[in-house]
């Protein structure tokens, strides 16, 4: 083993002595605070329901953009400023901020669409107890006293704000008598807290009336529709916001109940909510209406959760209703929330839907569509911490190769650096890493290096001699560089916030400046929440000062996702702008899915980990970040054969696939496995390489709806051109929660062990030890087919199917046409001329299926600067006996050289079939079990139009 520096050393055993516990078991929850040793969460956690003192003076005013208004807390005459925005797309922004502040409050930047498009906001009816603005077809409802705000839709409270009286903005202030224990600083274990500007917390109760299930706010080792915290019998942490480097996160013991279907089991036991990253964002959902809630603020925040059966403010509900139309309705039941925020400003968005896709673009539109990947990156991501050296890669490259195992990109862990200096290499482990990448490149592969956000203290490293000559690091509460312990022993933070930080940060990932790098490697910033060894909760002190003068603590939450985006930025640039980035982050807030992917962090070679992985990454794709998913096999710990089979069958169903594993661990690459579950996780990743051309062409897809400046308005779609009952409409690609394409099948709500990819696919992955059956819930009013054997399920049905070792259970939808390409090569860079397969599953009822291709050179913007992509429309449709299916550039394809053809049709569900004709031609075809497989039906370019004729007999 190679010598381990004595400052890294320190580093390792001050991080053990921390984390000891758990490295060995569960999480040390004793490292984490509760709310109730948070001063600012206890202070409005205790608040009894009502106690909120505000009410609101009649000063409205309108402008061209919105409508402003005062707020006034009633004890402290203290008055806040209200401004309310609405944009296309059933949006509404409210912005509620100290009118005179004794210091600034921070407020977000670059996370919201610079281009979002008003619609005008007007005053409807005002009376003596408040007045109504109404925007399309929504509208808000501001009542005076007690102070509430609903948002409504065609009339019906969708949203309310403050209905339980727990709003509270604490106002800067100088100190005074009587001020609570915790307010002016804090301590937790050896740590204080100075807190020089006192208390600056906010709070808000947001209220989903009807609604029993809400999701999101990521990231929680927990269920996908949220459970309560609070009130009937509930009594837990709230969850909690806070970006915190949780070694070995925790799951619920009761998380066994995977087993069984997971709905409606309420676990008493209390848990500390803890997040490893945070997306402050909420959506409730219910047959009819679904709407999302985003607290577009970057401070620590804690969120209770609390459901009952009847809505208990259904009275003042109906009062804003009776407002409209002077009728009322009874609504249940209702789900209850309530944020606490510790700084900065009250800046909400309300997404009112009514569908859910129409939901997930609307806090797209806001926040950012996830921009088209490199394809290399959705094939699979071999990564282990750490392959040892250059022998090494090349070994494990020949070895898969060997083996037939196709990947993609080969990943190195920090023991590659020179003393965990980033963006050098350990001499005597990688002393030719130039000809490392070129060996991998040369098998059509990339690699991926970690580059972490702590930079090490020591003299002759270019990266801190730099950054310490420019005064680029984060500043302690003295205004000394702030000096922590990670990796490399004594470290210091580059401050992200600071953009022209983050474009050094960016020209630095140039192989001029990052020395043995070629363009075939691409990065990771893990430990960027950020970890630090000696802080507090192994992070940042909160009064550590950022640019502009900012406290950590108004911007903890954020700090990550700024680092993702200038590596983001480094990689075009050292192309010129031409190369297509690929980064991937521990840390992620509202807006990362512009930069790159993130994975579930450190999870645990576990069944429970494996099942939990599932509702963890659409609770990250409900929040608007469909490029995720979690290490295979689990990060500690070593996986059995059967378990490590399992997770390979499920992740190669998830958006990013990657299989690594801690240091101390088994060397588990997939040769290594005895032959038979070799061949399953062969198997496995020979599927999703199968399915490349269809997740490419979601991900396309994803961010093709939401360009140019995505338009939907509640009642205009006609007007967007956008149909939103396309199977493809955003967000395609999320393994997202059923519910999102069957928003009235109330069975599936709270559906976590299957999940849909893209519109055309669900997947049921086997998450039980031991298990050869399935249980498989097909949703209500569509129909099914096994994407193996081809038997047919209808939906609104549970199935048991049989699901041995070697079976992965994952179905067509009827009247899809799934893309595939089944000729399985090393890479997917091999592949890239390969003929396609058209799986086409006909829908019984309408007698059509269709389905899309898109194609491009797979790595470069040329897409989208000089349209250099083939988009492909394909359609069967029939008529009595007489089928016809076409392919078609779709109206807006650009052009594409590919030598690529489609060499097969096969075709399921269509009985009888006499003759295919092509021009008048006859169309060999033959019957293969319940498929019909039409060879060659055309062998010119995929970029060419044909149409078959199908004639049933
Ligand atoms: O860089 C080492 C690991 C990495 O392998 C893992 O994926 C990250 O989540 N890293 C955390 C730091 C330490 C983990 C114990």
């Amino acid at each position: 083993m190679a010598p381990v520096s004595t400052e890294a050393m320190l580093g390792r055993l001050l991080l053990a002595a921390l984390l000891a516990a758990s490295l060995v078991a569960a999480v040390d929850r004793n490292n984490f605070k509760t709310c109730e040793q948070s001063a600012f969460c206890r202070r409005h956690r205790d608040m009894p329901e009502g106690a909120s003192k505000y009410t609101v003076r009649s000063n409205i005013e309108t402008s061209d953009t919105g409508i402003t208004f005062t707020i006034l807390n009633t004890e402290t005459n203290v008055e806040l400023a209200a401004s309310f925005e609405a944009f296309e797309g059933a949006t509404g922004r409210l912005r509620i901020r100290e009118k005179a502040p004794i210091r600034a409050r921070y407020e977000v930047q670059d996370v919201v669409n610079p281009h979002l498009v008003h619609v005008s906001s007007t005053i409807g009816q005002q009376t003596e107890d408040g007045f109504v603005v109404n925007f399309g077809e929504c509208a808000m409802a501001v009542t005076y006293q007690p102070f509430r705000i609903d948002f409504l839709r065609k009339e019906a409270v969708v949203i309310s704000l403050n209905s339980r009286g727990l709003f509270n903005f604490e106002h800067y202030r100088e100190r005074q008598e009587g001020d609570e224990e915790g307010m002016w600083e804090e301590d937790f274990k050896t740590h204080k807290d100075t807190k020089p500007y006192g208390p600056s917390s906010l709070a808000i109760d947001v209220s989903f009336p009807g609604v029993a299930n809400v999701y999101g706010i990521p990231e929680h080792a927990d269920d996908l529709s949220l459970k309560p915290t609070r009130g009937s019998g509930a009594d837990r942490q709230p969850y909690r916001l806070y970006n915190l480097d949780v070694f070995e996160y925790e799951l619920e013991e009761s998380m066994a109940l995977y087993g069984s279907r997971a709905t409606g089991i309420d676990r008493q036991r209390p848990l500390l909510q803890i997040a490893t990253r945070s997306i402050p964002y909420m959506v409730g959902h219910k047959a009819g209406q679904t709407s999302g809630f985003l607290f577009l603020n970057p401070s620590e925040m804690w969120v209770d959760v609390k459901k009952t059966e009847t809505s208990a403010v259904n009275a003042f509900a109906n009062r804003v209703k009776s407002m409209f139309t002077g009728s009322s309705n009874e609504e249940v039941p209702q789900t209850d929330s309530h944020w606490i925020a510790e700084s900065g400003i009250m800046d909400f968005f309300v997404f009112l839907g009514p569908s859910p896709k129409e939901v997930f673009h609307q806090y797209a539109t806001v926040t950012g569509f996830s921009p088209l990947p490199p394809l290399f990156s959705l094939a699979y991501h071999q990564c282990r911490w750490n392959y040892n050296d250059q022998e090494d890669v090349r070994f494990v490259t020949t070895q898969m190769d060997e083996h037939d195992i196709p990947f993609d990109v080969i990943w190195l862990d920090i023991e590659h650096t020179d003393g965990k200096r980033y963006m050098t290499w350990d001499q005597a482990k990688f002393p030719e890493p130039e000809a490392m990448q070129k060996f991998v490149a040369s098998t059509g592969r990339r690699m991926v290096n970690i580059v972490d956000p702590h930079i090490k203290r020591a003299g002759g490293y270019h990266l801190h001699e730099n950054a310490q000559k420019l005064d680029y690091y984060i500043k302690d509460r003295d205004n000394k560089a702030y000096d922590g312990w990670c990796w490399p022993g004594s470290s210091s933070w580059l401050d992200f916030l600071n953009p022209e930080i983050r474009s050094w940060w960016a020209d630095m990932i140039n192989p001029e400046h990052y020395k043995g790098t070629t363009l075939d490697m691409y990065f990771w910033n893990d430990m960027n929440e950020p970890s630090v060894f000696n802080g507090p909760e192994v992070t940042m002190h909160k009064d550590a000062k950022h640019f502009g003068g900012w406290e950590h603590r108004d911007v903890h939450n954020i700090y990550g996702m700024w680092q993702q985006a200038s590596t983001a930025e480094g990689i075009k640039r050292r192309s010129g702008g031409s190369e297509r980035p690929f980064v991937l982050s521990r840390a992620f807030f509202a807006g990362s899915q512009r930069y790159g992917a993130i994975w579930t962090g450190d999870n645990t070679a576990g069944w429970d980990h494996l099942a939990a992985s599932l509702p963890m990454v659409m609770s990250i794709g409900v929040a608007g970040l469909p490029f995720a998913g979690a290490d295979m096999g689990g990060f500690f710990g070593n996986p059995d054969a059967e378990l490590l089979v399992r997770w390979y069958q499920a992740g190669a169903h998830q958006p990013f696939m990657r299989a690594h594993a801690h240091i101390d661990t088994k060397r588990r690459e997939p040769y290594l496995l005895e032959e038979a579950e070799r061949g399953f996780v062969r198997d496995a990743v020979r599927s999703r390489y199968q399915l490349l051309p269809y997740v490419y062409t979601e991900f396309y897809l994803a961010e093709q709806t939401g360009t140019p400046v995505m338009r939907t308005v509640c009642d205009h779609h006609a007007s967007t051109g956008l149909d939103l009952d396309k199977p493809h409409f955003y967000p395609p690609i999320v393994p997202r929660p059923l519910w999102v394409d069957f928003p009235a099948d109330d069975k599936v709500f709270a559906e976590q062990e299957e999940h849909l990819l893209g519109s055309s696919m669900l997947i049921a992955p086997v998450l039980e030890a031991g298990h050869t059956t399935k249980r498989v819930y097909f949703p209500a009013n569509s129909v099914w087919y096994d994407m193996q054997t081809w038997e047919r399920f209808a939906g609104g049905r549970q199935v048991t199917v049989m699901a041995p070792l070697d079976k992965i259970p994952v179905y067509q939808r009827a009247g899809s046409i799934i893309p595939k390409r089944m000729r399985v090569r090393r890479s997917s860079r091999l592949m890239a001329h390969d003929p396609f397969t058209l799986y086409i599953a006909v829908d019984p009822a309408t007698q059509s299926a269709s389905g899309q291709l898109y194609l491009d050179d797979t790595h470069t913007f040329s897409y989208t600067a000089s349209k250099q992509f083939l988009l492909r429309n394909f359609e069967l449709r029939g008529q009595g006996q007489t089928y016809t299916f076409s392919s078609r550039a779709a109206p807006e394809s650009g052009s594409f050289e590919t030598p690529a053809w489609v060499e097969r049709l096969v075709i399921v569900g269509l009985e009888n079939v006499a003759t295919i004709s092509e021009e008048g031609r006859n169309v060999e075809f033959s019957k293969k079990g319940a498929t019909l497989v039409v060879k060659k039906p055309w062998v010119n370019s995929v970029a060419d139009d044909f149409t078959l004729t199908i004639t049933l007999a």
